[in-house]
């Protein structure tokens, strides 16, 4: 006699593969809180390879007019690597996955843009204000819009002191939760590298470098003096690790970090500036989420923009190796 399943759709979503689909279907580019521009559409329909963008860096993490010329740079690399950008941000009581120029303008000019982590997306949206995503932000977005690959500059990550003050970056949690990859330059030493690795670990979360050092990048420098559990090869090798990921179902996302390449490395110089940011943030009483635009505010004008310049550099290389990687990745998938 045949058997029916009781409850057919719980039956089928115990088959990973359909349940990818069906989640897809009901939460991608049709949620009524997600506004994906058209060239992303097409791209997801022609099944060519899309990288997701942050905003945070660019309402917090730099001055204008560098914040600008920077997103439309890193977009620019995406492009030259043959994928499309899609930068997020809150506006109008949407996300918007493929902000275009005038938008980007706007998040960088504008009085009141609301850093927005995971706990602030759903006042930012009710309250139609505008929001610049974190990474944490950006990856539920991300993921909302079913874009596997997210690159940025730095993670949050463990603050010094942060297992007395409890201060942990929220990208970290979301990494233990959200399966998206971030492609990233390792945490500044504005943090704590080694706690954060740690916390990583606990969350589950992948973390590789990409390249030939094994040693976990610190932002500014290439080394952090820290292991990161793996390294690999190329960027071929992290989208079949991307792709295995994925497959398993499990819902961590993953880290691959790229550090900066040697003719920006600042090495040890910006360690000063980090020590006297951290002392001036504890003496003016930041804290919460100010705290990390606080120090890099801090540190890009006692380094007389020296940081700055790296900082730039470094996003754009993340940016062309994130591109080659969510480009080897749709060619494993489609
Ligand atoms: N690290 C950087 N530059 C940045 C950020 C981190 O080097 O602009 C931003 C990112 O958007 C990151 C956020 O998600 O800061 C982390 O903030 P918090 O530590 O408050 O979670
Ligand atoms: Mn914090």
């Amino acid at each position: 006699k045949q058997q029916t399943p009781l409850r057919p759709h719980l039956h089928h979503q115990r088959q990973p593969g359909v349940r990818l689909l069906s989640t897809a279907a009901k939460i991608g580019q049709k949620h009524p809180l997600l506004d994906v521009s058209e060239e992303v559409l097409q791209a997801q329909q022609d099944g060519r390879p899309v990288v997701a963008l942050e905003s945070t860096i660019i309402s917090h993490g730099m001055p204008f007019p560098d914040n600008v010329e920077t997103a439309l740079a890193v977009e620019e690399c995406v492009r030259h690597e043959g994928c499309i950008p899609a930068t997020i941000g809150i506006m109008n009581g949407r996300i918007r996955v493929g902000m275009n120029e005038d938008d980007i303008h706007l998040l960088a000019n504008a009085k009141e843009v609301t850093k927005a982590s995971r706990r602030d997306m759903a006042y930012v949206l009710s309250q139609g204000k505008l929001g610049a995503t974190t990474v944490a932000g950006t990856m539920i977005a991300a993921h909302m819009a079913r874009i596997p690959v997210f690159v940025t500059g730095g993670l949050g990550g463990v603050h010094r002191d942060g297992h007395v003050t409890m201060d942990v970056s929220a990208d970290i949690t979301e990494l233990g939760r959200t399966p998206v990859a971030v492609v990233c330059s390792g945490v500044k030493s504005i943090l704590d590298i080694g706690r954060t690795l740690e916390a990583l670990e606990t969350q589950g979360v992948f973390v590789a470098t990409i390249g030939r050092q094994r040693e976990f990048p610190a932002f500014f420098a290439a080394k952090s003096a820290h292991m990161a559990p793996y390294s690999l090869p190329s960027e071929e090798e992290a989208a079949k690790c991307l792709h295995s990921h994925l497959s398993l179902g499990v819902s961590s996302g993953l880290v691959f970090a790229v550090p900066v390449p040697a003719q920006h490395d600042l090495g040890k110089d910006v360690d000063a500036a980090i020590e006297d940011g951290l002392a001036a943030a504890k003496a003016a009483n930041v804290m919460g989420k100010e705290v990390t635009p606080f120090l890099l505010q801090f540190v890009n004008k006692a380094t007389q923009g020296r940081s700055l310049a790296t900082n730039i550099e470094l996003i754009k290389n993340n940016a062309r190796t994130g591109a080659r990687i969510a480009r080897s990745h749709a060619a494993l998938t489609h």
